[in-house]
């Protein structure tokens, strides 16, 4: 770890006042050029521990950066890693106030929702199906708070993974008998298609995501809790909203899911 106690408070407060008075804000490593990857998850650690002292409850994790187009430009190798409270879930067709968000984009995501733990080392494929209860069609709202949405990975790690909102709907869809890898997967803004994909487009079948979400929890000895939503990773790349914009995910044999920017 490069950075003290005090550092890594004073810069999650730098990063989630930026979220809460929806303002952009300059990269940390503009100031902390050396820091790395642990400094980075410790203090989205500390924002989620200030989020948490106000009372807000964690209800699901993600994955980021999943697309192997986006692994490339970013330059890794492997996803990243967040969190969400109850201040992120939407309800499917609902409105999202402009108001509350600084330059919002979405994306649309496999949502696995878990009935058992989740346990790694060692998890794959068939440990995150046999724990999974059911997945649906996400959107996620990712909102960075940087600076015209641009950052290193470090950053974006601090940032919890520009995690803001997410809505789910369609059909409540038991794992068994579907290949999500194979699923078609159209995102619709304002009723045109802006994007299409499948579900191997998150580094080849949704499920790893989570398998590799559960094996870096592992390496801190947490894990994946029974009742979790995890949002496996945006499948194409993100498009970004205006207000009036109406949103319209369709994921195949799971349904769809809207949303409307106000
Ligand atoms: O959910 C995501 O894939 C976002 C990860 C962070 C990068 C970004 O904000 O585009
Ligand atoms: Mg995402």
């Amino acid at each position: 770890m490069k950075l003290t106690a005090a550092q890594i408070a004073e810069l999650a407060e730098y990063l989630e006042s930026a979220q809460l008075e929806r303002r952009e804000v300059v990269k940390i490593t503009d100031r902390y050029p050396d820091i790395g990857m642990e400094d980075a998850y410790a203090i989205q650690n500390q924002i989620k521990q200030r989020k948490l002292a106000r009372g807000e409850q964690i209800v699901g994790l993600k994955v980021g950066l999943t697309s192997y187009a986006k692994m490339k430009q970013m330059g890794v190798e492997t996803p990243i890693f967040g969190f969400m409270t109850d201040t992120c879930v939407i309800q499917d067709a609902s409105e999202i106030p402009m108001a509350t968000l600084i330059h919002p984009k979405v994306e649309p995501e496999i949502a696995f929702f878990t009935k058992a733990a989740i346990r790694g080392p060692g998890c794959n494929i068939a440990t995150v199906l046999a724990a999974t209860d059911f997945v649906m069609p996400a959107i996620e709202v990712i909102d960075s708070r940087y600076r015209d949405f641009k950052f290193d990975l470090v950053s974006v790690v601090a940032d919890n993974t520009s995690a803001t909102r997410f809505i789910v709907g369609g059909k409540a869809t038991p794992v068994t008998n579907l290949d999500l890898a194979a699923l078609g997967v159209v995102l619709e803004k304002n009723g045109r298609i802006e994007m299409v994909g499948a579900g191997a487009a998150v580094v080849g079948h949704p499920a790893t995501a989570v398998a590799m979400l559960a094996n870096h929890l592992a390496a801190c000895g947490e894990e994946i809790p029974a009742g979790s939503i995890i949002l496996s990773g945006g499948i194409t790349e993100a498009i970004p909203v205006q207000a009036g914009d109406s949103i319209s995910l369709q994921i195949q044999h799971l349904g769809g899911v809207t949303t409307r920017f106000v």
